[in-house]
């Protein structure tokens, strides 16, 4: 499982970690020699410096290599500071006038849901799993309900706050397909261990099915609720028709039959808001809208148009 970025902490991993290396031998190294060159024997007589009980040691040695050490220090610290930040801009910040999937990912006790919006505009949740499609960009829009978590993607060495009230932001982009997991890590409660979810990226063609199967099945679903409000329309290549009329402030759904000859895309609109659904011939495909609390709801299909009544 691989994303763009990995390489960048990877490479700092190894920064940090042959520097710590480095002053670990370091150390360590003087510490063996020192034992051995320094050990007391039984013949051999006390050094005048020795540290004696009570007594501060007089100085010895030169003062410059105190300033050279410090130096080093500050360089070894300025340089890891500026690659780390660095570093941590390339998650904060995607890139700019490119395609993003914005998803909204919310931590509970004890798990996640991931916030996904179904072809033709529903909007549902899944508790789960997460699923993306590989070279796309996705954007995280990532909170909690309750208390703290800490959103990762282990594999793709990225982690961020899950705060009540605050939003944080995170981006990446997998450049493998395959399936990973995302964690929580940090301690939030009893259950802290089981916030798993798997992680699936799916190349492009199978996220498109993914996505369309699972919108027709959050379409069903929504459908079976009951009070559902259900708007039927057909359209027949030159004309559209529609049966049912919309509920003030409710949401709803219109399952639209194309029976024309070509696939064609509907848009529903209402004040400045609106939403586009594209059905293919032959098929039926559906469309979801919130309905505006008086007045109507317009459903615009090629060169033609029909009036969904908002009712109270
Ligand atoms: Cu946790």
């Amino acid at each position: 499982m691989q994303a763009f970025g990995t390489g960048v902490w990877d490479g700092l991993f190894s920064l940090y970690m042959a520097i710590a290396i480095l002053v670990g031998v370091l150390v360590l190294g003087w510490l063996v020699v020192s034992l051995v060159k320094y050990r007391a024997t039984g013949d051999a007589p006390r050094p005048a410096d020795a540290p004696r009980a009570g007594v501060i040691p007089a100085e010895r040695g030169q003062v410059v290599w105190v300033f050279v050490m410090a130096a080093i220090i500050a360089i070894i610290l300025v340089g890891l500071a500026v690659k780390s930040i660095s570093a941590i801009d390339v998650v904060e910040t995607p890139p700019e006038g490119e395609f993003a999937i914005h998803h909204n990912v919310t931590g509970y006790q004890f798990g996640w849901k991931f916030d996904y919006t179904a072809e033709g505009g529903l909007p549902y949740q899944d508790l789960g799993a997460f699923t993306i499609p590989v070279d796309t960009n996705i954007v995280m829009n990532v909170t909690s309900q309750d208390v703290w978590h800490n959103f990762a993607v282990p594999d793709y060495r990225i982690r961020v706050d899950a705060i009540p009230g605050t939003v944080n932001h995170m981006w990446f982009r997998a450049t493998e397909t395959g399936v990973g997991h995302t964690v929580c890590v940090i301690l939030c409660g009893t259950g802290h261990s089981f916030m798993r979810s798997e992680l699936r990226v799916l190349s492009k063609a199978d996220y498109a099915k993914f996505a369309h199967d699972e919108s027709v099945q959050q379409y069903e679903k929504f459908a079976k609720r009951p009070g559902s409000i259900i708007v039927n329309a057909s359209f027949d290549g030159a004309a559209l028709r529609e049966s049912g009329n919309a509920k003030a402030g409710a949401p709803f759904i219109v399952r639209l039959t194309n029976s024309g000859a070509t696939e064609a895309t509907f848009r529903l609109h209402a004040d400045v808001r609106e939403q586009s659904f594209t059905v293919p011939p032959g098929q039926a495909g559906y469309g979801y809208f919130v309905a505006p609390a008086r007045g109507l709801v317009v459903l615009d299909g090629p060169a033609s148009s029909a009036n969904i009544q908002v009712v109270s």
